[in-house]
């Protein structure tokens, strides 16, 4: 089991555009790393705003070793906290969603409002202070229709992407969305390899027949140089939204952390279905046109989404241990939209749960093999595997920069 000092050498020490060692893919000690440098640092997405449509309405996840649950309080606004009990320590809420007028402790029913605040302690003495004892809270920010975390004491900033989210998410309709579909599944998989895997189309035509037919799997779909050097059909398609009035050109982070830019889909394709034609009858915010393809999202570490002019997707990505990583897939179409009228939820589904499932087999595989004493890290395709390259380089700078030993400081 590597020690931060063994994981920051072997961080130092790899080669660039390389991938990386099989230790900082797979050891325990570089996992509880991640989970100190970037999980319990970083923003993490969370849920759809939508997905918690009501007062009460909760959705809790774990990320490393916290229970969270980030619930709508009566204020409507979107609040998380750590999900554990002040009283010993219980988990308050054990289900994955729900909805509550407050929060009830199973064990011993200390009880808290939906803004944390403890309002229920039976027998606890005069001296008893319960507003001592309020929830720990975790920040919670929303970006236009998406929730996200961040358990740090201090966030990082992210008051750049909120600006970007408020003018490029707008016309997507996040704000009258409802959750048409939920899939969570298991990865056999560093959570490094799921988002390699997500951020290349090297692997697409080898492994995703049904996306391909309205994914395209050039490079520059996902890995752009700026706003002005994408390939001519993807220029093309940024004029006629912007002139459209949906931004569209390519927008990132300066170290790549995200990027947001709304790509056309193969042969004026409206939606990922397996006919190419629009999933859902009744159509997401105010999209100007059918086929406007998709506005692409990630966030590291955890997320990559789609918003399309019919419904829009949204992948959470949480790492569960060194060789295990829950991937949750959520559908959200109008919050009008009525299933068997509007949609057939097979068909709206049925390209990414077959999608993720092929990710998921290439994740295991490549897991396998990197387990090998004989693996040894192989060259990334500058021409096709960009976006893996500014994913590793981000990875391996910002744990460079927090494992970094500290100077010692003058007596
Ligand atoms: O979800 C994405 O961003 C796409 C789909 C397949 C590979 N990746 C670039
Ligand atoms: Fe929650 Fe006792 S641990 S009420
Ligand atoms: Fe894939």
């Amino acid at each position: 089991m590597l020690s931060q000092g063994d994981t920051y050498a072997q961080i130092r020490s790899r080669k660039p555009d390389f991938s990386l060692s099989r230790e900082l893919y797979a050891d325990p000690g570089v996992y509880q790393t991640d989970l100190e440098a970037i999980w319990y640092k970083e923003w993490i997405f969370a849920v759809p705003a939508c997905e918690l449509a009501k007062p009460g309405a909760y959705a809790t996840m774990q990320v490393g070793a916290y229970p969270v649950v980030v619930i709508r309080g009566k204020d409507m606004r979107i609040r998380a906290f750590h999900n554990v009990c002040r009283h010993r320590g219980q988990r308050l809420c054990a289900k994955v969603s729900g909805s509550t007028t407050n929060l009830v402790c199973p064990y011993h029913q200390w009880t808290y409002d939906l803004e944390g605040k403890l309002i229920f302690a039976r027998d606890m003495g005069e001296d008893f202070n319960p507003q001592a004892f309020g929830l720990k809270k975790v920040h919670c920010v929303d970006l236009s229709g998406v929730i996200y975390i961040c358990l740090a004491a201090v966030p990082p900033p992210i008051a750049d992407l909120a600006k970007t989210a408020m003018t490029y998410l707008a016309p997507s309709g996040l704000g009258d969305a409802k959750v048409a579909f939920t899939s969570s599944i298991i990865e056999n998989g560093n959570w490094k390899l799921v988002i390699e895997n997500n951020r290349e189309c090297y692997h697409c035509g080898g492994s995703h027949p049904s996306l391909c037919r309205t994914f395209s799997d050039n490079p520059k779909m996902g890995a752009m140089d700026g706003p002005h050097s994408a390939s001519p059909e993807i220029l093309e398609h940024w004029d006629r939204c912007e002139a459209a009035g949906l931004p569209s050109r390519f927008v990132h982070h300066p170290a790549f952390q995200w990027r947001l830019a709304r790509i056309p889909l193969l042969n004026n394709a409206e939606s990922y279905t397996m006919s190419t034609k629009a999933a859902v009858a009744r159509r997401m915010g105010t999209m100007p046109f059918n086929d406007a393809g998709s506005l692409l999202m990630y966030h590291y570490p955890n997320t990559w989404n789609h918003f399309l002019g019919d419904h829009a997707i949204t992948f959470r990505v949480l790492p569960v241990s060194a060789t295990q990583t829950e991937v949750t897939t959520t559908w959200l179409v109008h919050k009008d939209a009525v299933e068997g009228v509007d949609y057939d939820l097979k068909t709206l589904t049925e390209v990414w749960l077959a999608t993720n499932d092929e990710d998921r087999q290439v994740v295991e595989e490549n897991q396998k093999g990197i387990l090998s004493p004989a693996y040894e890290p192989g060259p990334y395709s500058p021409i096709q595997e960009e976006g893996v390259i500014q994913f590793v380089d981000w990875y391996c700078t910002l744990m460079a920069d927090r494992l970094a030993p500290q100077p010692a400081q003058a007596a």
